[in-house]
C-alpha cells in the first residue's frame, strides 16, 4: 500500500531536482534565521542562493550534537517560539538534552510520514494500532499517534504499560498492529509464553519496530512469537523522530523519504563523501523542516544506500539495516546513553575510584545493565552495611539522572583493568 504515489514513487530525476530546490529555501531560512548557520556561511563563503547541486552541499561544514549542546535550548531554531507547537527532545541526556521543535507545518508533514510508514507495512483504516512506544518526551509514541490517526486507523496508547497488561488490552480490544521498540516487544512475546496464551487468541497480524537496532534473528523471534510480519523503521530526534525511513513488504532495506531528507554516506574519520553503496556514516539534511532546519547533520548511524528500484514500486533510496554507530552510545531499551555519562554519575559517588565497566545482557527479553565498579582502597570489603549504601547509592544517582534501572556490582580496587592497564569499558553479551 503506498500513501503517497505522487512522492513516494517519483521518477528519481524529479526526486533530485526538488531536493535541491527545497534546499535552496532550506539554507536560506537557516542563514536569515539561525545565527550559528549565518556565521558558519559567512566564515565559509557560503551563498545559499548559489548552492545549486549536492557538490555545492558538501562545502557546507557538518552540524553535530556538540553544535546542538552549544546552542541548548532554543538556538538552532529558525522561528520564534509563538510558531512552535510541540516540543520534544532527544532520550539520552549527555549532560544537556537535545530540544526540537515543531511547526504547525512541520507536524502535518511529520503525520503525513508516519502514514506512510504504517502504509508500508499494510496498516490501514480497518487496523487497531496499539502504541507502545513511550508518549513524552520521547518522539515514539506522539509521532506513530498522529500517523496512525491520519491513516484512520483505530488507536491504542499504551504506552509503557507492563507488558501483561499489553497483552490483556491487544487481546481484549483486538489489536492489529503493534508499535513499539523490539527490546520491548521481546518482553511482551516472554511474558505472552509465561501466561501460556496462545498467539492464536490473538489478532495482530503487523509489528513496527524500531529505535534501536536489533537483526534478522530477532526478527524471526518475534514474528514467531507472535504470528505477525515484523518491520524494521528508523529515525533520530534530531532529524523528525521516526519518519526518516522505513521498510516496505519487500522488507529489502528502509525507504529514506527522500522529499523530506537528503541523505550521504560519508567516512566517519574523513568526513570524505562515499559513494552509492559504501558503507558510512549517515548524514542528513532536512528540506522541508521549519522549526529547527538541520543541515549535513552527522547521525552517527552506520549504514550504506542503494538507489536501485524496489519491487514496491517506491522509488526513494534505501538504507541497510543500522547495527553500528560511530559513537560507543549503547542503547538500553531504547534510551541512549555514553559511557561517559554513567562515569560522570560515579565520580559524584563517595568510597568509589573511577573504574567501572558495564555488562549488558538480555535477561527475559528485557535489556539488563549491570555496572562493575571499584570501591576505594579505603572501603572495607567485608563491611556489608557500607557496601549496599554505595550500591543503593549509586543506582539512585543514575535513575535520577538517566532514567534507567540498573544493577550495581562492587568489586575490589584493580580487578577491572586488562592487559596493559586498559580497562574494557562495555561488555555487550546481547546476541543480535
Ligand atoms: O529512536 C526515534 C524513533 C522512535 C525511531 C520510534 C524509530 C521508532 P532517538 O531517541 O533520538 O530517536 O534515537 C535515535 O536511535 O540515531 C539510532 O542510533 C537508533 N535507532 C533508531 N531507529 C533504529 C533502527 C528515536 N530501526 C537513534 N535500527 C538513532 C537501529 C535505530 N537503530
Amino acid at each position: 500500500m503506498i500513501w503517497n504515489r505522487e512522492f513516494e514513487s517519483m521518477p528519481r530525476e524529479d526526486i533530485l531536482q526538488m531536493q535541491i530546490e527545497r534546499l535552496q529555501s532550506t539554507l536560506n531560512r537557516a542563514y536569515k534565521n539561525v545565527p550559528y548557520y549565518k556565521k558558519l556561511f559567512d566564515k565559509h563563503d557560503i551563498i545559499p542562493e548559489e548552492v545549486n547541486s549536492f557538490e555545492d552541499l558538501r562545502k557546507i561544514p557538518f552540524t553535530t550534537k556538540a553544535t546542538l549542546r552549544e546552542n541548548y535550548p532554543y538556538g538552532m531554531f529558525a522561528v520564534p517560539l509563538r510558531e512552535v507547537v510541540r516540543i520534544h527532545s532527544s532520550s539520552g541526556t549527555t549532560g544537556k538534552p537535545t530540544v526540537v521543535g515543531y511547526t504547525r507545518n512541520d507536524l502535518k508533514h511529520w503525520s503525513e510520514l508516519m502514514a506512510r510508514v504504517l502504509a508500508m507495512a499494510g496498516v490501514g483504516k480497518d487496523d487497531t494500532v496499539q502504541i507502545a512506544f513511550d508518549y513524552g518526551l520521547f518522539t515514539g509514541g506522539f509521532g506513530f499517534h498522529y500517523g496512525a490517526e491520519l491513516i484512520g486507523a483505530s488507536v491504542v496508547p499504551t504506552s509503557l504499560a507492563a507488558p501483561e497488561k499489553q497483552i490483556h488490552i491487544m487481546r481484549d480490544y483486538k489489536t492489529t498492529t503493534l508499535v513499539c521498540s523490539p527490546s520491548f516487544a521481546l518482553s511482551i512475546a516472554d511474558k505472552l509464553r509465561e501466561l501460556a496464551i496462545n498467539p492464536n487468541e490473538l489478532t495482530l497480524r503487523v509489528g513496527i519496530f524500531g529505535s534501536e537496532p536489533w537483526s534478522e534473528k530477532i526478527r524471526a523471534a518475534i514474528q514467531s512469537a507472535f504470528y505477525i510480519e515484523a518491520y524494521d523503521t528508523y529515525g533520530l530526534s534530531e532529524i523528525m523522530g521516526p519518519g526518516v525511513a522505513s521498510e516496505c513488504e519487500k522488507k529489502n532495506g528502509l525507504h529514506l523519504f527522500e522529499d523530506h531528507y537528503i541523505p550521504e554516506i560519508i567516512n566517519p574519520d574523513t568526513g570524505e563523501v562515499l559513494p552509492m553503496g559504501e558503507t558510512g556514516e549517515l548524514v542528513l539534511t532536512t528540506i522541508t523542516k521549519e522549526a529547527v532546519p538541520m543541515i549535513r547533520y552527522r547521525t552517527g548511524d552506520i549504514t550504506s544506500i542503494v538507489d536501485a528500484p524496489c519491487a514496491c514500486q517506491r522509488t526513494c533510496v534505501r538504507l541497510s539495516r543500522i547495527n553500528n554507530r560511530t559513537d560507543d552510545v549503547i542503547i538500553i531499551h531504547g534510551v541512549k546513553i555514553l559511557p561517559a555519562q554513567i562515569g560522570a554519575v560515579l565520580s559524584m559517588v563517595e568510597h568509589t575510584q573511577p573504574h567501572y565497566q558495564l555488562h549488558i545482557q538480555r535477561e527475559g527479553g528485557m535489556d539488563a545493565l549491570q555496572i562493575h565498579v571499584e570501591i576505594a582502597e579505603s572501603v572495607n570489603i567485608d563491611e556489608v552495611k557500607t557496601l549496599m549504601r554505595i550500591q543503593s547509592d549509586i543506582k539512585q544517582r543514575i535513575f535520577a539522572e538517566l532514567g534507567i534501572h540498573v544493577d550495581v556490582k562492587l568489586v575490589e580496587p584493580k580487578t577491572l583493568q586488562g592487559k596493559g592497564g586498559k580497562i574494557q569499558r562495555v561488555i555487550d553479551k546481547r546476541s543480535n
